[in-house]
């Protein structure tokens, strides 16, 4: 039974890169098309047209016989399409604009073509409307450091970059006394990090660059990677935790301290690798770097030694030179002033967690209870943690329980003595990088936090959807269906609100809300979290109760299904996935036997006491994984609806993380994912630029021939529209605000220009004749 389920699990699992199913909605209708297919005959324009591959190339329409069209192509071929397989595409002036709400036409493959063709121009940022796209391109692009720094502050430069978001996130900071925030998103090996260091680098060169705070700012990015990243089959540099890093600026505007926040870092990595990938970077460099006398004194070997780092066949990354990044790191942790008896005792730890993965067990008797291997791997460990070796072989293979007024040892199996000893492990990592991260915010907050001044940048995992989905997929995709909501509310309700309540006509967009898919975890008592909670409570329960439990209460919402044994699908908004409930109960519990909080308390190694009086206070009930992860969320939007966003959405063009190569499919589905052709569509059909009637009366009301009669802005406002024929289905009044469609401005600007320069010009004449 359990090789069939396994089976229906792989050929029915959503594989990643292959689209997922899309509502609708997303498709961008165009309205003219279909009576204007004559015109573009008539006028030999382009037109897109599908391949019977699905991949879609432009041509002409030679003639339309029926439902079935000629279309010649760029390489001379003629091919017969149905006219349903066409659409129309923009004129080549368009070709490569900076935002793609500029385009005509927004059908998919124009939007797919443009992003496209400015990739192979190396234009890796464009705009859909108030989103960045940024699509990676692995490789060196020279378009940072402190020239194009001062380009983007001074505004010499529009083109779109992340400079120029951080630039505006930076001036309404300033203007409005608002906190500010970016979100950046997108796949694994999309760009993210990256992006996320782009912005940090232009805050750090506003305040002058690279000293003092500026700079402390900046190494935390190489200590955080060194702890927190790792080598995937996606990413060679995968963040496997979620940060926030909040910038706090001076009344001046220049930087004054910073707060770090993370999320959820993936444990198991520490103790279980998938093939082909790595633990944990740190792990590595500390092996390759370490001085000899380091090496002695942590008892160190090479990495290859160690079973928790070479059970997955890789210990070096193509590229990567782990010595040197080791002497990177060192020098970062002295920047952020972890002092150097600090630093021993962080290596002594990781060299202990190695060991204990080198810790082996002797099968006894005949119901598989264990006793320690007495070796070198457990001398070192307990050295290392400061306790007797004895005491670590108890605390491995015996958990002590209670029996009326006796405490007995009870003997564990080879199974639950493994189990302790990987729990011990991962305890001992996740603790120590929150640790780590405490110390960095120490370090970092110099001044007292204010509020208003603040620029906080969200990297945090993307979407993932693999062939074998578990609880860390589970904990991401519900991050992301948070952050979707975000990204939905702020985009399009709050525009909708903003129309309606200012009294403007607006044919309402529909946009897909996912509170349904939210509501799916989050409800309770019958919510995915409150059942997995309470099957994590229940002794008998197993991962496949849980499942039937989850199919007994849950079969009826729309964004669930269940599916055979222990499997079940969820709807989320960028297509559905499938999870396996194999180690959900365990891994939510996180369970660490009170043994080993014991022998951790009675360690000589400061930190290791510090951990374990941190989880074995009587007062921290343990909260699940899950439950934990949720209040972290909760907090992490409430602080985020209290800052004015600013969206990134990166994209990966390849998944062999090589330049120049531009996956259409891949690209797409990440475009229909992140919702940004929704946003095109929005902006587009909306009117994305607005001014208060006395800004607008007050830029361009003294373009007025004749003296207003009237000193109201608003009808000044009108008036100055009407003069300058700008079509009244080009704008809306408001109460307060006058609506434009996009390019409106523009015409208006170039009148104020032309009329000032014309001004100045009188100046000067009149000048000229004086003096
Ligand atoms: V994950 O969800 O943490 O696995 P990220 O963070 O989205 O992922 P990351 O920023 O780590 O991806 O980018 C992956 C790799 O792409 C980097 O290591 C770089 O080699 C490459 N990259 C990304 N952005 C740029 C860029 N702007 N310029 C050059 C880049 N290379
Ligand atoms: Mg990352």
């Amino acid at each position: 039974v359990a090789s069939e389920e396994k089976k229906t699990l792989q050929s029915e699992a959503p594989v990643s890169g292959s689209a997922p199913p899309v509502a609708s909605s997303l498709k961008i209708k165009e309205p003219d098309w279909d009576d204007n297919v004559g015109y573009f005959i008539k006028k030999k324009l382009r037109v897109w047209c599908r391949h019977p591959s699905g991949h879609w190339e432009l041509g002409t329409i030679q003639s339309t016989l029926g439902e079935e069209a000629f279309v010649s192509l760029s390489n001379g071929n003629v091919m017969k399409v149905s006219t349903v397989e066409l659409l129309p595409a923009n004129p080549d002036i368009l070709e490569g604009v900076d935002d793609l709400i500029q385009l005509s036409y927004l059908n998919e493959p124009s939007v797919l073509y443009n992003i496209c063709i400015r990739y192979s121009r190396d234009l890796i940022y464009s705009k859909a409307g108030p989103v960045l796209i940024a699509v990676n391109p692995f490789k060196v692009v020279q378009i940072y450091g402190n020239d194009y720094v001062s380009e983007y502050k001074q505004k010499f430069m529009d083109r779109p970059h992340v400079y120029a978001i951080a630039d505006t996130a930076y001036d309404e900071m300033m203007r409005d006394e608002v906190n500010q925030s970016i979100i950046i998103s997108g796949e694994s090996g999309a760009g993210k990090t990256e992006t996320a260091k782009i912005s940090m680098q232009y805050f750090a060169a506003l305040g002058g660059g690279s000293c003092g705070i500026e700079n402390e700012i900046l190494q935390t990015n190489c200590i955080l990677e060194a702890f927190g990243n790792a080598k995937t089959l996606r990413n060679d540099n995968s963040s496997r935790f979620g940060k926030l890093i909040e910038i706090h600026f001076s009344s001046l505007g220049k930087i004054c301290g910073a707060q770090i926040q993370t999320f959820l870092l993936e444990k198991s990595r520490v103790v279980q690798l998938a093939n082909g990938e790595r633990s944990y970077h740190i792990f590595y460099q500390l092996c390759a770097g370490a001085s000899s006398v380091l090496k002695e004194m942590l008892n160190l070997r090479m990495a290859n030694e160690y079973k928790y780092l070479n059970q997955s066949d890789c210990i070096t990354i193509d590229g990567v030179d782990d010595a040197r990044k080791f002497h990177i790191l060192m020098k970062a942790l002295d920047v952020v002033r972890i002092c150097k008896e600090d630093q021993e005792h962080i290596f002594g730890m990781l060299s202990a967690i190695l060991w204990l993965g080198n810790i082996s067990f002797l099968v006894t008797d005949n119901e598989n209870h264990v006793d320690v291997l007495a070796d070198e791997a457990v001398t070192n460990a307990a050295r290392l943690m400061g306790c007797s070796s004895q005491e670590l072989m108890l605390a491995l293979s015996t958990h002590k329980i209670q029996a009326g007024k006796d405490t007995i040892a009870k003997r564990l199996t080879l199974g639950q003595a493994i189990d302790t000893r990987d729990a011990l492990a991962k305890f001992i990592y996740a603790s120590l990088f929150d640790w780590l991260v405490e110390q960095v915010n120490k370090s970092l907050e110099v001044g007292k936090r204010r509020t208003g001044r603040s620029i906080s940048i969200l990297d945090i995992y993307g979407f993932e959807s693999f062939q074998k989905n578990s609880f860390e997929q589970f904990c991401i995709n519900y991050a992301n269906e948070r952050l979707q909501q975000h990204f939905n509310r702020h985009l399009f309700k709050l525009e909708q609100e903003d129309y309606e309540l200012d009294g403007v006509d607006w044919t309402k967009v529909d946009f897909e809300d996912n509170q349904e898919c939210l509501s799916l975890f989050e409800k309770k008592p019958l919510g995915l979290l409150s059942l997995l909670d309470e099957e994590s409570n229940f002794p008998k329960a197993t991962d496949l109760t849980f499942a039937n439990k989850l199919k007994q209460h849950l079969n009826s919402n729309p964004c669930f299904k269940g599916d055979r044994g222990r499997a079940f699908t969820i709807r989320h908004y960028a297509g559905e996935v499938l999870y396996d409930t194999n180690g959900f109960l365990e891994k939510n519990r996180d369970p660490l036997h009170s043994d080993s909080i014991q022998l951790l308390s009675r360690c000589s190694c400061r930190l290791l006491q510090s951990f374990a009086s941190k989880i074995g206070a009587p007062d921290s009930r343990k909260q699940s994984v899950g439950t934990k992860f949720k209040g972290q969320l909760f907090k992490l939007m409430n602080q985020l609806e209290n800052t004015t966003p600013h969206f990134i959405r990166c994209i990966k063009p390849n998944t062999k993380q090589l330049p120049g190569i531009y996956e259409e499919d891949l690209v797409l589905q990440q475009l229909r994912c992140c919702g940004v052709l929704e946003v095109v569509r929005i902006s587009r059909s909306g009117y994305p630029t607005r001014m208060t009637h006395q800004e607008f009366a007050g830029r361009y009301g003294f373009l007025l021939s004749e003296a207003n009669v009237s000193q109201d802005p608003l009808s000044i406002s009108v008036t100055v529209l009407q003069q300058f024929n700008i079509l009244p289905e080009m704008y809306q009044v408001g109460y307060t605000k006058l609506y434009l469609r996009t390019g409106q401005i523009a015409v208006l600007e170039d009148r104020r220009k032309q009329v000032l320069q014309g001004l100045l010009g009188v100046q000067k004449f009149f000048r000229g004749r004086l003096s």
